[in-house]
């Protein structure tokens, strides 16, 4: 008989091994007791971690690699087509320079060698598919973030795998590569912001591991880049109130940050400590109505982008209407000209089937992305749904809602007579073909 294999981490200053998974008894070995890998995974709190981010590394590249394999050893960058940047670069490529985004002209001054494979979106996307579906074995809490990356809850699963979310998630990677033939990098950590930092700690093939204890140092000594929502632009504003680093935020108050920079102000203030407290949102687990659609030319400007938001809230709301509910959060998705998928969310103080409602409530959450971004998708959705009959009462603090309750279902009966088209508000008039759906859902 063979002893049971137990792949509980007895010692999790000892750890376990990366490649064969077995625990490890000696805390200072340098190698697998097993099968000699160096691969050797050890934090005092690997026991308990559970939130993970997982990225593909060198995404389209990789994918490339792997159905060529006289590539391998190549520096390979995918790019050109109509964009004429780099769309990424395999890493032989990056360590010459190349990185995404990059001029593809500058990109080949840097690497003249390299070779250059053109996007085959559609390949790239089954190939996203399938890792998804790999993560959605491991727990329905699955949280995709772009075509390549998402976030996963694993909290609780430990009696379900018989083994610790650690130990799940690097036979995670390495079914990856066997079954898919790409790598991944894995964040632990117990919260989403600082398993996303993780995962990009050591990549390519990487596993890193940020724990409770060591958050608030770890953080001190990075730059507030890393936080969240800090791009260029607002990196600058800090820059100019002398804040460049995470440790300066954390000796500053709630209220100064706050009076400072608004509801950013408040996230600084949280991240800044470690403190992020949103959930992993499963792609289907929360029930919701939405309506997107993707632009044939990227759009930036919010001329562009309000009436295509004005006819998707118009959409939600007839769905809505149709089937007797309404939603107590609206959600506005957004996809990049480089795939990033960008939500946001406003709970309102009851739910709402109102066009209206849910395009006011989106519009506020577009005024802080259009900021220059290239858009080639947006969408528009609530969720936490509700039965209507609690909707938009008339009481609200807002006492225009009313009114525009009556206006809407004026509308709404004369659209139902004559047709979608006999009635067109000032924001959609006119605007219907500027972004034409490829897709709505
Ligand atoms: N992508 C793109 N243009 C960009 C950035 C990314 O077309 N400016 C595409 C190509 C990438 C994929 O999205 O392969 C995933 O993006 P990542 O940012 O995760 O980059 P990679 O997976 O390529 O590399 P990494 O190992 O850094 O994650
Ligand atoms: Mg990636």
């Amino acid at each position: 008989m063979f002893a049971a294999m137990t792949f509980a981490v007895n010692d999790p200053e000892a750890g376990f091994c990366r490649d064969c998974l077995r625990p490890q008894a000696d805390a200072a070995a340098r190698r697998c007791a097993a099968c000699g890998s160096p691969r050797l995974l050890r934090h005092a709190e690997l026991h308990r971690l559970s939130i993970a981010h997982i990225d593909c590394d060198a995404f389209y590249a990789a994918v490339e690699k792997r159905d060529r394999p006289e590539l391998r050893d190549r520096p390979l960058i995918i790019g050109g087509g109509k964009r004429g940047v780099v769309s990424t670069a395999c890493y032989i490529a990056r360590i010459k320079g190349v990185r995404s985004a990059m001029p593809m002209f500058k990109a080949l001054e840097a690497c003249p060698e390299a070779v250059v494979i053109k996007p085959d979106m559609e390949k790239y996307v089954l190939v996203g598919r399938e890792v998804r579906r790999m993560m959605q074995a491991l727990t329905p809490l699955v949280e995709p973030i772009s075509i390549d990356e998402a976030f996963l809850d694993l909290s609780g699963t430990q009696k379900l795998h018989g083994m610790a979310p650690a130990i799940v998630l690097a036979r995670f990677a390495r079914q990856v590569e066997r079954e898919v033939g790409i790598t991944v990098s894995v964040g632990l950590s117990y919260c989403k912001f600082l398993a996303k930092v993780a995962s990009d700690f050591n990549k390519p093939r990487g596993f890193a591991v940020i724990g409770e204890a060591e958050a608030l140092d770890f953080l001190a000594e990075q730059p507030v880049t890393l936080i969240w929502g800090v791009g260029k632009a607002f990196a600058a504003t800090l820059a100019r109130d002398g804040i460049t680093q995470i440790a300066q935020l954390q000796t500053m108050e709630r209220g100064t940050l706050m009076k400072r920079y608004g509801t950013m102000g408040d996230r600084l203030y949280h991240l800044a400590r470690g403190q992020d407290t949103r959930r992993v949102h499963a792609e289907h687990g929360a029930k919701s109505v939405s309506a997107e659609t993707t632009f044939d030319i990227d759009l930036a400007a919010p001329g562009d982008l309000v009436p295509v938001l004005r006819a998707l809230s118009e959409t939600v709301s007839a769905r809505l209407k149709k089937a007797g509910i309404a939603g107590h959060t609206v959600t506005l998705k957004l996809k990049t000209h480089d795939f990033k998928i960008r939500t946001r969310n406003r709970r309102l103080s009851d739910p709402t089937r109102l066009a209206d409602r849910i395009f006011s409530t989106g519009l506020g959450l577009l005024e802080k992305e259009t900021d220059g971004t290239r858009y080639r998708l947006i969408g528009i959705g609530v969720a936490d749904l509700a039965p209507d009959d609690r909707a938009d009462p008339s009481d609200l603090v807002d006492t225009a809602a009313r009114k525009r309750a009556l206006a809407e279902g004026a509308v709404d009966v004369l659209r139902e007579k004559f047709g979608k088209k006999a009635v067109e508000t000032g924001y959609t008039f006119g605007k219907g073909n500027r972004g034409r759906p490829q897709r709505e859902g």
